[in-house]
This record gives structure tokens, sequence and C-alpha cells, in this order.
């Protein structure tokens, strides 16, 4: 194709599947821009963009706040490595631990690498502080968990699609149902060797499930019972998707260890951190964890732009506010519906349930038609629906996607 010729939907899904490891099936949609709660596909059709890639684009594609901080750091110094200072880190480290909390933060630049390294901290925590043999140290997580796609993540995940074969597995994990408060307190009573609990606050790819109000304060209190870290993995729930800065807020919890990732960049860049106080975090000594990327001087000015943005726009209550009237305007579209059995979320940060077995193709049919009709969702499991646009969504938007919604799903009516 010569690089005069305009390249079609068609050429750039044939090149990645020629070129690219096969391991996404995206929705068939080749996006080249992004503009608040827009996306335009390489034709040049636009839509309401309800995935915010997965709650990373909560400041709006192309955040004019967030790339200009990119762009200026970007022309003057991009990356030391941290052989060396930088002038943007220890402004940045100030500026995340005051803002949520914490005495320290341990920047890193994947989701995947900030669990991973809030696992490291916890088992070091629980051998120099907590007092547990050496390589004894066990953490419970919860079924149908995701906390991302490395070998010792997939060693505890039950998602087998996720973990066949990518053995031998990481030991050292407990499973436990989630929203369950006395399988906790059962594990914790029974057990010495407890180190942390790993909890997502709303579980986003098992399918948006919210736990019983209480369970985060509950589990917390237990942790603190049994001196077990607490360990909140906001990197899908954290940076105002579910209508708090935190969704650990709406229970008025504060983690020990709290981990971050996507929408602290806005999308721009990875950019992920883990936080927490210094009776936690000064396990860690020089030479016992890093990365290249971590903490580079873009990633420092990227995250202080994205959440001075989060505050500055107030993003948190627009959640709150538009996550409550998606909800409301979602079930009074389901009194009448055959096809969807329930809306649940917080904030922004939703999901529908459609009336038909998980193996069936209806929920990815539905988001096909809703392709074609201007929005773009994706299933997570089966016959789940997960809805998240960005947070800078206003009132008449929504209003308007609700419609595109309802009115999509009322073609697979009575069908
Ligand atoms: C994929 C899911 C969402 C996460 C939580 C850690 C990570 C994630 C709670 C790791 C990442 C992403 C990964 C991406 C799709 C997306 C996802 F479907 F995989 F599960 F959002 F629900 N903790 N979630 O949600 O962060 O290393 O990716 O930066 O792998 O397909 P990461």
């Amino acid at each position: 194709m010569s690089v005069l010729e305009k390249m079609t939907s068609a050429d750039a899904i044939a090149l990645e599947d020629k070129y690219g490891a096969h391991n996404y099936h995206p929705l068939p949609v080749v996006l080249s821009r992004g503009e608040g709660v827009y996306v335009w596909d390489v034709e040049g059709k636009k839509y309401y963009d309800f995935l915010s890639a997965y709650s990373a684009v909560n400041q709006g594609h192309c955040n004019p706040k967030i790339v200009g901080a990119m762009m200026n750091q970007a022309q003057t110094l991009t990356l030391t490595s941290r052989a060396f200072y930088n002038d943007q880190l220890g402004h940045y480290e100030e500026f995340i631990t005051q803002y949520f909390g914490f005495d320290k933060v341990l920047p890193m630049n994947t989701g995947a690498e900030a669990v991973e390294t809030a696992i490291k901290i916890c088992r070091k925590w629980a051998y120099e502080r907590k007092g547990i043999d050496e390589k004894q140290a066990k953490i419970v997580v919860c079924e149908n968990n995701f906390h991302g796609r490395t070998t010792t993540i997939i060693s505890f995940s039950n998602d087998e699609n996720a973990r066949k074969n990518f053995g031998p597995y990481t030991p050292g994990f407990i499973k436990i149902a989630y929203d369950d408060i006395a399988a906790l307190e059962e594990v914790l009573k029974n057990d010495k060797d407890i180190a942390g609990f790993l909890v997502e606050p709303i579980q986003g790819e098992a399918g948006v499930y919210v736990p019983s109000e209480g369970y985060l304060a509950k589990t917390k209190e237990l942790c603190e019972q049994h001196n077990v870290l607490f360990i909140a993995d906001e990197v899908q729930t954290g940076i105002a998707r579910t209508g708090k800065l935190l969704a650990c807020h709406h229970e008025d919890v504060q983690p020990d260890i709290l981990i971050l990732g996507k929408a602290l960049s806005g999308g721009a860049y990875p950019v992920s951190a883990v936080l927490a106080n210094d009776e936690i975090m000064n396990v860690i000594k020089p030479g016992q964890h890093g990365s290249t990327f971590g903490g580079n001087p873009v990633a420092a000015a990227v995250a202080i732009a994205a959440l001075e943005v989060i505050e500055e726009e107030k993003l948190s209550e627009n959640a709150e506010k538009l996550g409550k009237l998606f909800r409301e305007k979602m079930n009074e579209y389901i009194q009448t519906s055959n096809i969807v059995t329930l809306v649940r979320g917080k904030g922004l940060l939703n999901a529908i349930v459609i009336n038909d077995t998980e193996d069936s193709s209806t929920a990815w049919d539905i988001c096909i038609k809703l392709r074609d009709n201007g929005l773009l969702a994706k299933p997570t499991h089966g016959n789940i629906i997960r809805f998240a646009p960005p947070l800078v969504m206003n009132k008449e938007q929504l209003l308007e996607c609700v419609t595109i919604i309802t009115n999509t799903l009322k073609e697979f009516e009575n069908q």
C-alpha cells in the first residue's frame, strides 16, 4: 500500500492480524483520534467511548492539560533512570503522597507491576516486621479476581484462560469468596502466616461486582485485628471512577497499601504507583526493587497534571451524579426489557447483565450494534457488558448515550 493511499479499517486489522500476536480479540473498529468523550475511526465515524480504555481515560481523551504537561516534559528530559536524581520526581512524590494521605510512594509503570510491587512489600514486611518465618508468608485474594497478567498474578487467578499452561505457578496465596467477611475471618483466625489481603474494592473484570455495604470497612477492621495488611487494588476503581477519589472512600477505608494505575496518567502514558506509610514502605532498601522507567520525569509531570484535572474539574462528583442518573435510566428501561436482567455499579463504573447464557454471542452482537449506532463498549465475561465513559461526560451526552444504548437493546428484544 503506498503511503499516499489512506489506510482503511480493513487494512489496519489485516496488518495487526499478520504481524501482531493474537493476544486480543478487539471489537472490529479502528480508532485514529480521540477528544474528550469521543473517538473517531479511520473512516471518520464518530463514537462515544463507553469503555475509556478500561478506566484509564477518566479525564477524557487527549486531555489538553495532561498532554501539555507530557509534551513540555518530553522535550526537556524524558528519562534519567534512578541511577541519578531528576528535578520532577521529588515534587511528584510529595504531591501524590499528600493527595492520597500516605507517607511514601514507590513509582512504577503498569498496574501489574504495581500489584507485584505491593506483593513484594507485603511479604518483606511480613518477615521483617510481623515476624512470619521466611518464605512462609501468605496473601489472601478473592475468587474471580483480576490484578494483571504476570506469572505470579495469574498464579492466583481462577480464570483458566488467563492461567492455563503458564505454570509452574507462584505459591503463597489463599483464595476466598469475594464479599464474604466470614471467609476472611476464618482464614485470619486459623493461619498465623497471613501477611496481607489483596482486594479490588469493586471486581471490574469479573463483571462489576459491587460488594455489600460495609464489606471494605469490616475486612479492613479484621486485618487490623490480625496484624494483616489491607491492600487495595484501585487500578480500575480509583481516580474518581466510582464517584469518590478512591472506591475505598465510600466506606472511609484507608488501605495499608494502595495500588494505582490507568487514570493516574489519564491514559497518556504508563504510570502506576504503590503508596504506604513509613512502617511498611521502609522495608524496601536501595537495590531491592525498581524499574528503568519507574518514576521517570515524564510520568511525574503527567501524573501531577492528571490528578490536578480530577480535582479542578470535580470529576468524582460528576461520576457520582451521572452514575446515579445512568442506573436510574437503565432501570426504567429494564422494567420493560426481556434482554437485560439488571444494571449494577458505582459512579461511572457500571455493567448490564444480558438475559442469555454465558457462552452466547448476544452481548458481543449487542456491542457490534452499539458500534454501528455510534457508541463503543465491550463485554467483560460472557453476558455482561461494562459501561465506563470518561468522567468528563456531561448530562446531555449521558442521556444521549442512554438513548443509543436502550434503542440498540430494543433491537434485541423478543428475538
Ligand atoms: C488486559 C481486564 C480491566 C486491573 C486491576 C491491575 C490491572 C488491571 C483491577 C493491571 C488491568 C486491564 C488489563 C487489560 C484489560 C483491563 C481489564 F479486562 F483485563 F480485567 F480493566 F478489567 N488491577 N486491567 O483492572 O494493570 O498491567 O494492565 O496496567 O489485560 O486485557 P495493567
